[in-house]
């Protein structure tokens, strides 16, 4: 396998597969020995939910036993714990939210509970903290004064940013947008609405993103895009890669098992940056995905290996499409390096750039509008790499 940085979610491999509709299929895995499975297929890395480790509501020396058991598999196998995250999603407690619950009550509980987190987060090495918000939102629009609701909700990361802060720790909040599903409209639908919330913080400065891939499907939007706009933006802290088979309920497929195309260009833009140079992801390719339930425990890590493989196989195809002189000139013919240059000059003023006839008063405008393009063309060339 490549020396990509592969991570997994605990709760993936450890999911034993009940859905809303039947229980469970398989048996539920002991946290340390699926990091040592995990390490087995090649991972780099693991991650997981307190409650991945530990049952909700256990303390003192019977929780630090479940954290050591980790920590063990961890040392003795190398895997790197990346990112830590909260459930705050499970208990009936958290059923009209965390942060944003009605109840007082529980919002100051659901706070604790991720400052508590925190620390361990902290205690286990990670340089990602996730929040993903899955409880806060509603089914009814009434449910909750909205404006309140978002209040509370940045209240409530900003005071965990600040925690991070004040405690000196090397950990960045990774928040996780997601349109519905556990409730029926959730709060940061997506990776745009997320950041804007961002942007009103105190300390959004270590506040970004964790994209997953049938996140964004799910709401009809484009991955590869969103994660060009975080890294714009900054805001690219980590990634949840898995497969997704457009608008529909949280499918958490093998990573390129759902719409393949669209997994294509995600790994080009990972592997192989703009064509114009920019940001670069630099963090883990962590998947967040679930073995389907048909499959018994061999199958569970076969899904694990799939999941590298795919990624694998697609940065390969990718970096050979990059390299290809034909995409380049394609590349060139469609203007995607023109692209690159600022539209107006270096110091240009608005005097000069309204005085510029060729801006404006001599274009001659049927001849621009004959531009060919060639973008059919390219993206068949791209369609080549991938099945060719
Ligand atoms: C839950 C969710 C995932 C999130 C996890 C992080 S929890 O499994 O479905 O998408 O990444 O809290
Ligand atoms: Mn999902
Ligand atoms: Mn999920
Ligand atoms: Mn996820």
């Amino acid at each position: 396998m490549s020396d990509i940085k592969y991570s997994f979610g605990l709760w993936t491999v450890g999911w034993p597969a009940a859905d809303p509709f039947g229980t469970a299929t398989r048996p539920d895995l002991d946290p340390a020995e699926s990091i040592r499975k995990l390490a087995d297929l090649g991972a780099w890395g693991f991650t997981f939910h307190d409650n991945d480790v530990f049952p909700f509501g256990t303390e003192g020396a019977e929780r630090q036993k479940h954290i050591d058991a980790v920590k063990k598999a961890s040392q003795e196998t190398g895997l790197v714990c990346e990112m830590v995250t909260t459930n705050t999603f499970t208990h009936p407690i958290f059923k009209d939210g965390a942060f944003t619950s009605n109840n007082r009550t529980v919002r100051r509980y659901g706070l604790r509970k991720v400052l508590t987190n925190v620390d361990l987060a902290a205690e286990m090495g990670a340089s990602t903290f996730v929040m993903w918000g899955g409880r806060e939102g509603t089914e009814y629009d009434n449910s909750k004064d909205l404006h309140a609701a978002h209040a509370r909700y940045a209240e409530g990361i900003d005071t965990v940013a600040s925690y991070i802060k004040e405690k000196g720790y090397d950990l960045r909040i990774a928040l996780e947008p997601k349109p519905n599903e556990p409730r029926g409209d959730i709060f940061l639908p997506s990776i745009g609405h997320a950041i804007a919330l961002i942007d009103t913080l105190d300390h959004g400065d270590i506040v970004g993103l964790n994209p997953e891939t049938g996140h964004e499907q799910m709401a009809g939007l484009n991955y590869t895009h969103g994660l060009a706009l975080a890294l714009y933006a900054g805001k690219l802290f980590h990634i949840d890669l898995n497969g997704q088979h457009g608008p529909k309920y949280d499918q958490d497929l093998v990573f390129g098992h759902g719409d393949l195309l669209s997994a294509f260009f995600t790994v080009d833009m990972l592997e192989n940056g703009f064509p114009n140079g920019g940001p670069r992801y630099e963090g883990p390719r962590h998947f967040d995905y679930k073995p389907s339930r048909t499959e018994h425990l061999d199958g569970v890590w076969e899904s694990a290996k799939a999941n590298m493989e795919t990624y694998d196989l697609l940065a390969a195809k990718a970096k050979a499409y990059r390299d290809d002189a034909e995409v380049q000139k394609a590349f060139e013919h469609a203007g995607i390096f023109e692209l690159g240059q600022p539209t107006l000059a270096e110091g240009e003023s608005f005097d000069d750039f309204l005085a510029d006839r060729s801006a404006y008063e001599d274009v001659d405008i049927d001849a621009v509008a004959e531009r060919d393009y060639g973008l059919v063309r390219l993206h068949q060339l791209a369609l080549r790499h991938l099945i060719g």
